[in-house]
């Protein structure tokens, strides 16, 4: 193994996106994108010096309360958006309305974004992410609408995550695209691409099932049956409760990873724009499947969804076709 300090030659985050990207302004909208996630790793880094963990006191669009780092991260991915002069609209977990970018500002894309997703376990120092999808405009006028955004998951042109964990790591997948691996070497400030074409493991990868089996009382029949036959076959339970966290490992290793629909949340806990669909188009890409399960009387997959609200919950039934595809037949009544 070689030192790091004796190499020479770097596979940058810009050099990728300059040779696959034709597109100037996307390609500014993506490197203010990783400029934003690498201020927000610094931050999560710094979070115990800083004083930045803890509550800052305000609740966000879904009425949770806000953590510091919460507030920080979004201001931080909305700045760098809104000078990208890339954007019209912009989504945020944080935001109750869309920002609609005046029009001295505004570029060709919206953006739908979580700053800073799995935000409960920042305080004990475990991994979090930001997950987003890039919509091109399709209106003419001169400021973006939310019509421009509330668009079905086929239509993303970009979508990522970003994790901070032992390391920080961008994960991109351009439209019918494959899927990228940056890490972050902290030392150059720098995205470096160190995987390309990322797949789930051909045969379906470790048997590992991933949801929070403390919701188990409340979830359908169906569901108990499927994570119930998973325990019965030697899976191991992995769920760390960060969707970034959870998914990235999923990709990686295989298995399955669930947050179904329950009797109290009727449409599940994530978030269609900026977490089921950016994860389900990276998890179709890598060659998985992303799906609602049973939803509104039929099992869905995850892009096909028409968002009506910018806010909007889906059950997520994610991971390698060998799981995700036991859980679907058992809906269907096949298994
Ligand atoms: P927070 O940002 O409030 O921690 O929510 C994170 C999240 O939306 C997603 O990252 C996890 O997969 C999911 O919640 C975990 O939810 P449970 O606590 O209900 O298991
Ligand atoms: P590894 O280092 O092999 O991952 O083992 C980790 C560990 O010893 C503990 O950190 C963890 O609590 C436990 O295994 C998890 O075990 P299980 O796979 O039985 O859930």
């Amino acid at each position: 193994v070689e030192d790091v300090a004796g190499e020479t030659d770097f596979n940058s985050l810009t050099q990728w996106l300059m040779t696959n990207t034709k597109d100037k302004e996307l390609t500014v909208l993506m490197a203010q994108l990783a400029l934003a996630c690498k201020a927000t790793s610094r931050a999560c880094a710094k979070a115990g010096i800083a004083n930045l963990f803890g509550m800052y006191g305000e609740q966000n669009s879904s009425g949770d309360d806000q953590k510091k780092l919460d507030v920080l991260s979004n201001d931080i991915f909305i700045n760098a958006l809104l000078k990208s002069g890339s954007c019209c609209v912009l989504v945020s977990e944080e935001n109750e309305e869309p920002i609609i970018v005046p029009e001295e500002l505004a570029g060709r894309f919206c953006v739908a974004f979580d700053p800073l997703d799995g935000s409960s376990n920042i305080d004990c120092n475990v991994s979090t992410g930001t997950i987003f999808a890039v919509y091109e405009r399709l209106s003419t006028s001169p400021l973006g609408t939310v019509e421009d955004i509330l668009r079905t998951g086929n239509d993303i042109v970009v979508a990522g995550y970003c994790m901070y964990g032992a390391a920080t790591e961008l994960v991109l997948c351009f439209k019918q695209g494959k899927v990228e691996r940056f890490a972050l070497d902290p030392s150059l400030g720098e995205f470096i691409h160190t995987h390309a074409n990322v797949r789930f493991p051909a045969d379906g990868g470790k048997k590992i099932y991933s949801c929070n089996e403390g919701n188990a009382l409340l979830w359908d029949e169906t569901c108990k049956k499927a994570v119930q036959h998973f325990k019965s076959s030697g899976y191991a339970a992995r769920y760390v409760g960060s969707m970034v966290s959870d998914v990235h490992r999923t990709i990686l290793y295989g298995g399955v990873f669930i947050y179904p629909a329950d009797k109290k949340s009727t449409k599940g806990k994530l978030r269609v724009l900026y977490e089921g669909f950016p994860m389900a188009l990276i998890v179709e890409s890598a060659g998985g499947i992303a799906s609602t399960g049973m939803f509104n009387g039929s099992v869905q997959r995850m892009l096909d969804l028409v968002p009506t609200n910018i806010h909007e919950r889906c059950p997520v039934i994610l991971g390698s076709p060998r799981d995700v595809n036991l859980i679907l037949g058992m809906y269907k009544g096949t298994d």
